[in-house]
Order: structure tokens, then C-alpha cells, then sequence
């Protein structure tokens, strides 16, 4: 039972390797004066992806303006920002190394829609320009904010971040797809972790894998009428099982402001604001 053996150790802190030997990166476990070192040398971006379709417009400002305080400072990055209201992307000021280009898509009346629609945006965005422009990337949640330091202690291969919720639990609790009909199913006697759709990194050709293998596994699902319980992430989770990420990010990158810090997560780096779901998406 991997699950529980490797996640969390029974003192409640989370065990520095995967069971495959990828590194799982938490405070404590990183130099970040000599990791940034290494990767200066290297003269690397990192394309970041955020998607604000509908009332999500309004979460760019708080995660624009912090992530120029604490997301690869020092280092190039291209944020793309996918949304269908162009005007409402804010004036943020940022820094000479990061760059942020508007891409204006098409909404969807359901925010299931929404949320699964960017691996097929992911696909192409990286097909069309990403293999060229950028060495890294990642796609984050925009309902977030950054409270401390997000930089290349993060970078690998490919890279997917510990669910807040569940890394704390036993595998028979994790919310895969149990319905064998659909392609993200996932039987209880499998499974490492559960990874949070919030977040997913890598080389930029690795991502493409993911998101191309993710897209066709929606399109069938859709084709037959099916929707993962957790949509996009459930696929994610499934692809993880088969394409095990070379580095995991503890839940210091990726925390959620309703919940109560432990004292084994010594740091938040990353956030999911408070919203009111009622509110801000289109359907219940
Ligand atoms: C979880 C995941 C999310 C996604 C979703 C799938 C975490 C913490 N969150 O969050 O990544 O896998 O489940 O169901 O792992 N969006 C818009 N406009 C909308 C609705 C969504 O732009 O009207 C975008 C936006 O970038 C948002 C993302 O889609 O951050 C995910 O939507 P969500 O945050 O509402 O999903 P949630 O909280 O259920």
C-alpha cells in the first residue's frame, strides 16, 4: 500500500521521496542561493499558463502582483493568460524578466467546460509556439495567490503538487474516477498520491505529453457521455499513475486559505483564495 506507507509518515510529516526516487520538494530539503546558481547558468524560461474565463477575471490582479513578488524572481518568464475578457486583464507592473501575453477565448455556460478545456488550450498553445519560446512551464490556477518563494527548486522533468486535502490520507480516501467506464478510472488498490489539477510542470515537451494524452482521454469519456468526477484532474491523476512525475511539490505549493496549517508544513508558498463558488461560476 504505497499510498499509506510513503504518505505522510506516521508523525505527520511527508517522506522526502516518492517511491520511485522522485524528490519531493518542501522546505528544508532545497538551498535556494544554490539551486538559483545552478539554473542562472542555464538562461532558461518558464511559460506560465492562467486561465480567467468569467467572473476568474477578477482573481488576476492579487495573483499577478504577488507572483512578481515571489514566483521565479530573477529568472524569464512568459505568463500567458487565456480568457474571454481581454479589457478586464489588469495593468500589473512587471518585472524586466517576465512578459505576459493576452490570448482571448471563447467561454462556456458550465465551469466544468471551462476547468477540462485547458488541456486541449494547453496542446495547442504549446504546438503552436511553446516549443520554441519557452524550456518550462506551468499551468496554475488563477484562484490563488503566491505568499512566499515558487522558483527552480520546482523545476524537473515533470513535476505534479500534492493535493492539500488528501496528502494527508490514505489512498482508499483519494477522489480518482472509480467508475471503470471512464479512461481516468482508477481501481482502490492503485495509486501513489492525489495530485491537485492546480498545478502541473514540466519540460515543455513532457507537458505536451500530458496534455495531448489528457485531451484524447477527455475526448473519449465525451464521446461517451461520461465526466470524470474531477474532471481534467482525474485524468491528470490517471496519467501520473502510468507517467510517474520526476519531482513532486509538497502542499507548501499548493495550500488552501480555508484550511488550518499543520505544523509539519512549515511554509505556504502558494494559495487557493476563499471564493464563493455560488457566486463566481457560471452553473451550480
Ligand atoms: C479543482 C482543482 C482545479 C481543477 C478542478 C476540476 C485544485 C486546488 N483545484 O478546483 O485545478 O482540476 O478541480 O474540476 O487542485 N476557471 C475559470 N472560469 C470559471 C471556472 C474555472 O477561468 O468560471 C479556471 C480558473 O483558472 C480556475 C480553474 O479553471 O482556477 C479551475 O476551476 P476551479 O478553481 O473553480 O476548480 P476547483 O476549485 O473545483
Amino acid at each position: 500500500m504505497l499510498g499509506s506507507k510513503f504518505s505522510p509518515l506516521p508523525d505527520g510529516k511527508i517522506f522526502p521521496f516518492a517511491p520511485w526516487l522522485a524528490p519531493v520538494v518542501q522546505e528544508g530539503t532545497f538551498d535556494p542561493i544554490l539551486t538559483d546558481s545552478i539554473f542562472k547558468q542555464q538562461n532558461i524560461t518558464i511559460a506560465t499558463t492562467v486561465f480567467a474565463l468569467g467572473k476568474y477575471t477578477r482573481f488576476l490582479k492579487d495573483f499577478l502582483e504577488s507572483a512578481e513578488h515571489n514566483y521565479f524572481v530573477g529568472f524569464r518568464v512568459h505568463y500567458y493568460v487565456f480568457t474571454d475578457q481581454p479589457e478586464q486583464v489588469p495593468a500589473v507592473k512587471l518585472s524586466e524578466e517576465h512578459h505576459l501575453t493576452v490570448l482571448t477565448v471563447p467561454s462556456s455556460n458550465r465551469w466544468q467546460q471551462i476547468s477540462l478545456s485547458r488541456m486541449a488550450r494547453l496542446e495547442k498553445l504549446i504546438e503552436s509556439r511553446l516549443l520554441n519560446e519557452a524550456d518550462y512551464i506551468f499551468s496554475l490556477d488563477v484562484d490563488s495567490k503566491f505568499y512566499g518563494r515558487w522558483g527552480v527548486e520546482t523545476l524537473s522533468r515533470l513535476v505534479g503538487v500534492m493535493h492539500p486535502w488528501f496528502y494527508d490520507k490514505p489512498r482508499e480516501l483519494f477522489t480518482y474516477e472509480r467508475r471503470p467506464e471512464s479512461q481516468a478510472f482508477i481501481p482502490y488498490a492503485e495509486g501513489d498520491y492525489y495530485y491537485g489539477g492546480a498545478v502541473i510542470g514540466g519540460l515543455v515537451k513532457d507537458v505536451y505529453q500530458l496534455a495531448k494524452t489528457c485531451r484524447e482521454q477527455l475526448d473519449i469519456d465525451a464521446s461517451k457521455s461520461i465526466e470524470a468526477a474531477w474532471q481534467e484532474e482525474s485524468h491528470l491523476n490517471k496519467y501520473f499513475l502510468y507517467n510517474k512525475p520526476s519531482k513532486l511539490l509538497s502542499p507548501e505549493y499548493l495550500w488552501d486559505d480555508t484550511k488550518y496549517k499543520p505544523e509539519e508544513i512549515k511554509i505556504i508558498r502558494f494559495s487557493q483564495v476563499i471564493k464563493n463558488y455560488n457566486e463566481i461560476r457560471p452553473n451550480p
